[in-house]
């Protein structure tokens, strides 16, 4: 036999390895899921719906699970750790009570805009509208006060709705997500498909402006004789503080920032004038109700902000920047409305104003002249010295402030002690101030610390917090003993619910239903029963506790808190119970007749 002169048939090509997608339960699939999503701490607790999970979880080396002892708490630390770092909060509940011990939080989240994922265990889909045990229909409710809910039922459709929520929760105008995984979808497998783009029908957040409206906000910015920057929140959101100092310096314009806002601009900065609003600065509520032109940036005329919104900034011609379109004119008619974010449109709008202001050259300094007469007439300050011999709670906020530097994190509660925190510590950057602006959370404060802790280990991180509001969270410190998460706390002990008593001070002719809450003392001679003792509490917890009734104990209290950094901090200031918060205008009443102090002004002409 010769050999053949046809070459040898070539081997027939091998099939082509397909790449097969690695099968895993649906509870493999969210830790999965999150692992891909960068999340590297989430806040939680076990329960039957969410078993399948939780055994996951426990093997994940690169997700921290911190167990806190309420899943309020595992809601507000998601929101510290998101507003402290900019980054989702995540957190995480079983079916039923665990679910609905998740909606406050929830909606603090989605009044303040804050990025954060709740996860939580269904019951089996084959059970679900049957009333089964611990069922409730967790989508329903948080529906109103999510961007999105989800329920899932199937583990392949695990990846595609985590990607879809941290896609909702962190672009446009942040805010949170559920995402609902019945306890059958966490059980079975399916392949695990991450997909390659997120495509949502009807979602599609607008992040640059048009081009004609900010030459139009330019110009009348350029042509302003009193002109303001209203700053929100959506300026601290959007990371647009560098961009912010930018627009003011150029410009020249005052700046308020919100309660929200507070760090958005330095406080130092001369141009700074306060916060506006129910208690905002006197020249920083002069400055709206006076003013020709208000840009507002990332804020919503929020009704603590505005007052009477009929009154608000009658002269005021506005120009209203917001990503999320539903907020332009919602309560203010905008003369020009900008939809974007915050930072690419002050870009955009220092570039045109720098156009504009050389057409028109603008005049600001009568402006100033009367602004700085506010702001010399008006300076914020309190009475150091209560006639009940007690500390004053706004200088023992002071130095908090003072003694930890602007590079801390402070976390209030909600009441009065959250307004001094925000008149009287200086906020210089932003993720500095923390707080539940739109929903006034009380019991925020320690849980929101512990997530800020989690996120900036580095940084000194303060709960201030009141008696009232301390002890609807304050089992937190336990989940701060146990996982090392060394906040301080520094309770502003009124012995009562004192914002609520200074409103029936002021407006029930000082008949005080039901607000003395008996932990702090009535004044120096008068003392009573401490109900509970927060040293010991703070102590039981495996915190340091420290109690403070004079003024020479602060400095070293504090410096004492500061210092330690092995366990929790709580300390007890016992304050007077008499202190109020100024300025004030009270609810339903114009703006303009902001009271400065209760001896200080004109009587208030209520609605
Ligand atoms: C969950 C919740 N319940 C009730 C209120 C109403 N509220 C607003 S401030 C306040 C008093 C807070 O008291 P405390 O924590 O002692 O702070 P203080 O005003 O004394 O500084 C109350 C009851 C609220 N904001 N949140």
């Amino acid at each position: 036999m010769t050999a053949s002169a046809d070459p040898a048939p070539a081997p027939a090509p091998a099939p082509a390895k397909r790449h097969e997608p690695p099968m895993l339960t649906g509870s493999g699939a969210i830790l999965a899921s999150l692992e891909k999503l960068g999340v590297t701490d989430v806040f939680g607790i076990p329960g039957g719906a969410i078993m399948p999970f939780y055994d996951e979880l426990m093997a994940s080396t690169a997700i921290r699970h911190i167990l806190v002892r309420h899943e309020q708490g595992a809601g507000h630390a998601a929101e510290g750790y998101a507003a402290a770092s900019g980054r989702v909060g995540v957190a995480i509940a079983t079916s039923g009570p665990g679910a609905t011990n998740l909606v406050t939080a929830i909606a603090d989240a989605h009044m303040d805009s804050v990025p954060m994922i709740a996860i939580t265990g269904q019951v089996f889909s084959t059970s679900m509208g049957t009333d089964a045990f611990q069922e409730v229909d967790i989508v329903g409710i948080t529906m109103p006060i999510t961007k999105h809910s989800f329920l899932v039922t199937d583990p392949a459709d695990v990846p595609a709705t985590l990607a879809a929520a941290y896609q909702i929760a962190t672009t446009g105008r942040p805010g949170p997500v559920l995402v609902d995984v019945t306890k059958d979808a966490q059980q079975k497998s399916a392949p695990f498909i991450w997909p390659p783009k997120i495509d949502l029908p009807g979602y599609r957040p607008v992040t640059k402006a048009h081009g004609k409206q900010i030459v139009a906000a330019a110009e009348l910015l350029a042509e302003a004789q009193r002109p303001v920057l209203y700053v929100g929140g959506g300026v601290i959101r959007s990371e647009a503080g560098a961009e912010l100092l930018k627009l003011a310096e150029k410009t020249g314009a005052p700046v308020v920032t919100t309660l929200m806002a507070r760090g958005a601009f330095p406080d130092s900065h001369p141009q700074h004038l306060g916060m506006p609003g129910m208690h905002g600065s006197v020249p920083a509520v002069l400055s709206l109700q006076e003013s020709d032109l208000i840009v507002a940036i990332g804020a919503r005329f929020d009704d603590r902000v505005t007052g009477r919104v009929a009154d608000f900034a009658p002269l005021a011609k506005i120009v209203h920047i917001d990503i999320d379109p539903a907020e332009i004119g919602k309560i203010r008619q905008a003369d020009v409305p900008i939809v974007g974010d915050a930072k690419d449109v002050i870009v955009d709008l220092i570039a045109a104003f720098t156009d504009a202001a050389k057409k028109s050259k603008p005049d600001i300094a009568e402006w100033w002249t009367r602004l700085e007469k506010l702001k010399a007439d008006f300076p914020l300050g309190f009475t150091d010295d209560p006639d009940d011999g007690l500390l004053a709670p706004q200088a023992v906020i002071k130095r908090i402030g003072e003694l930890s530097g602007p590079e801390a994190i402070y976390a209030a509660g909600v009441g009065q002690h959250q307004m001094w925190a925000a008149q009287f510590i200086k906020y210089e950057r932003p993720h500095a101030w923390l707080n539940s602006g739109g929903a006034g959370t009380m019991g925020y404060a320690v849980p929101a610390a512990m997530g800020a802790k989690v996120a900036q280990p580095d940084r000194l991180v303060w709960a201030i917090d009141g008696d009232g509001c301390f002890q609807m969270t304050n089992q937190e410190l336990a989940t701060c003993t146990i996982n090392d998460i060394p906040i301080k706390v520094a309770i502003i002990n009124n012995s009562s619910l004192g914002m609520v008593r200074q409103w029936q001070t002021l407006f029930y002719d000082g008949r005080h239903s039901f607000t003395d809450l008996n932990t702090g003392h009535k004044s120096s001679t008068e003392q009573t029963r401490m109900v509970p003792d927060f040293v010991k509490l703070a102590e039981a917890y495996g915190a340091l506790g420290i109690r403070v009734t004079k003024p020479e104990e602060i400095d070293p209290a504090i410096k004492l808190a500061i210092e330690t950094n092995d366990r929790p901090v709580v300390i007890d200031f016992v304050v007077s119970r008499d202190a109020m918060v100024w300025p004030m205008v009270p609810q339903g009443v114009g703006n303009s007749s902001v009271q400065y102090a209760r001896d200080h002004a004109p009587a208030w002409e209520e609605e």
